[in-house]
């Protein structure tokens, strides 16, 4: 996931004062493990994979081009496969 450490790190820095404390640096580090990160998470996930705009993520806009690469190494496997077969 591409994320925007800038909106992450000013996120995490909850008393705004520019550093990151202990607490702090783990907010930034594993947004995951904070409820506080969870709605910038979400929203850059959005961001990133809303590709219909309908704030929802659907399975394929979730995969995006992973699935695509998926099917894309399938075919070329299945090929590499056949050629062999034909040797
Ligand atoms: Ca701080
Ligand atoms: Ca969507």
């Amino acid at each position: 996931m591409l994320r925007d450490d800038k909106a992450m790190f000013t996120a995490a820095d909850k008393n705004h004062d520019g550093l990151l404390d202990a607490n702090e640096f783990i907010s930034f580090t594993h947004p995951e493990e904070d409820e506080e990160m969870l709605p910038i998470i979400y929203e850059q996930t959005l961001a990133e994979k809303d590709k219909n705009g309908d704030k929802l993520i659907d399975f394929k806009e979730y995969i995006g081009d992973r699935g695509k690469n998926i099917n894309a190494n399938l075919k070329s496997k299945k090929k590499l496969l056949k050629i062999k077969g034909t040797l």
